[in-house]
């Protein structure tokens, strides 16, 4: 098998966790390399459900390595957390399962505050973001001030750090009205935290290219979606990390062809938690349905996913960006019962067709969907374990989502159980 990297192809909450747990029996190293604990992934093995957020997913699986690579921005305090509530669950994390990229950026207790405060305030258009902190900690990672994973291992590191930090931070916080950052109790707080972290810390590209060259199989986990890539994603509505396939590499410390084949994961229907253009949001009985059969509630904050038909467009659109190579399909059975569906194979705008989502935001925000509709099916699709199972209709469903997006469809998730799921072959 080649190393696989999972992309979520619309706005997240396609159900890669389910897919990469299951693609984690067959890889010996599974990653992280973008995001932070912004991301939600829920798993349900053997009844029991895990809801992981900054760990990978394969940490539920003895034997293999979790790796979060340079590309994640890492809250350690949400680390511990989680690391202390999944051992919890009966699993066992140790540095001999779990490694951390030395220059992973930190996400500090300031970058939640400067989000929170953003998003409260009312001179900015809110973005609806997790409140994790997650775009503060990508701001000071690229301007140079981040704290990084190793700078913990060094008290003389982490005060010229927390100066440099300081003088920016609390120009900022003087605006928005917030106190001033105490730089002592930063410090204090980063050192009692830091000998829970460092155990984990490893030159993890190092550590990859062993592996790599040793004919290990590495999992690459996206976390969020494609139309949250903070280049090609509806801006700026959008998360603060490169969420496409290329990330995998340089989000661990990789060269291009460490990536073999791109999974992509599309959900039936079309999710999207925060702000931001929709085109084919419903906000009718038939959302309302989705919603509900469809569970749609964020794993990390709770907050109501909006929901609406699949837009072809979109998904087309992603899977160029990310080279997809097959999609992973998951929740059909949440269209189970339905009379008839609809998929946006276009957009209309002001009297034109496009075969494209536009860049422009105000063009973005007006596109109509232009619909086709096609038959639903009665049975159920619930936990079918073959195509042989699945309602005749549902499988020209299926076969028109693959000519539409112009990419094979190569797995069929039916429930969020680990064997419920159709290998395409
Ligand atoms: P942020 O916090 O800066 O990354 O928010 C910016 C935008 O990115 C969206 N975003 C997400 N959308 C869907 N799922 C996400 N993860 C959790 C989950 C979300 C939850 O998997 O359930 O629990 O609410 C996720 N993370 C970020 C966010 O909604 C903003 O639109
Ligand atoms: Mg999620």
């Amino acid at each position: 098998m080649a190393n696989v990297a999972v992309i979520g192809t619309q706005w997240g909450d396609e159900g890669k966790g389910k897919i990469v747990d299951w693609l984690s029996e067959r890889a010996d190293v599974i990653a992280r390399f973008q995001g932070g604990h912004n991301a939600g992934h829920t798993l349900v093995i053997d009844g029991t459900v895990y809801k992981l957020s900054l760990l990978p997913s394969g940490i539920l699986r003895p034997g293999k390595l979790s790796v979060i690579g340079n590309g994640v921005v890492l809250d350690p305090w949400a680390l511990v957390d989680e690391i202390a509530r999944i051992e919890a669950q009966g699993a066992s994390i140790s540095p001999e399962n779990l490694m951390i990229a030395e220059n992973a950026p930190l996400i500090l207790p300031v970058h939640g505050e400067l989000d929170r405060a953003r998003e409260a305030s009312n001179s900015v258009a809110k973005i609806g973001t997790t409140g994790r902190g997650i775009g503060p900690a990508y701001e000071d990672k690229v301007g140079r001030r981040a704290i990084r994973v190793a700078d913990l291992a060094d008290e003389a590191t982490l005060d010229a750090r927390i100066g440099r930090l300081l003088t920016h931070h609390n120009a900022l916080r003087r605006g928005l009205g917030l106190e001033e950052i105490d730089g002592a109790a930063l410090k204090a707080q980063l050192l009692e935290i830091a000998p829970k972290i460092l155990p984990y810390a490893a030159p993890v590209w190092k550590v990859l290219d062993e592996k790599r060259r040793a004919g290990s199989r590495i999992l690459f986990e996206g976390a969020q979606g494609s139309l949250l890539d903070v280049d090609f994603g509806t801006y700026p509505f959008v998360t603060s990390s490169t969420t496409l396939s290329g990330m995998a590499a340089t989000g661990t410390g990789m060269g291009p062809g460490a990536v073999g084949f791109v999974l992509g994961i599309v959900k039936a229907y079309t999710t999207r938690v925060g702000e931001g253009p929709f085109p084919c949001e419903l906000d009718d009985e038939i959302g309302r349905h989705l919603a509900d059969v469809g569970r749609e509630k964020g794993t990390v904050t709770g907050r109501n996913r909006r929901c609406g038909w699949f837009d072809a467009v979109l998904v087309r659109q992603t899977c160029a960006l990310s080279g997809v190579k097959g999609i992973a399909l998951t929740k059909m059975d949440v269209l189970d019962g339905l009379d008839e569906l609809k998929i946006c194979t276009g957009y209309r705008l002001d009297g034109e067709v496009l075969d494209y989502l536009p860049t422009a935001a105000e063009a973005q925000a007006r596109v109509e969907p232009i619909y086709e509709v096609i038959a639903g099916w009665k049975e159920s699709t619930q936990g079918a374990r073959s195509w042989a199972d699945l309602p005749a209709q549902a499988i020209k469903y299926v076969r028109r989502i693959e000519e539409l997006i112009r990419c094979p469809v190569a797995l069929v998730s039916t429930s969020p159980e680990r064997e419920d799921t159709i290998l395409v072959t």
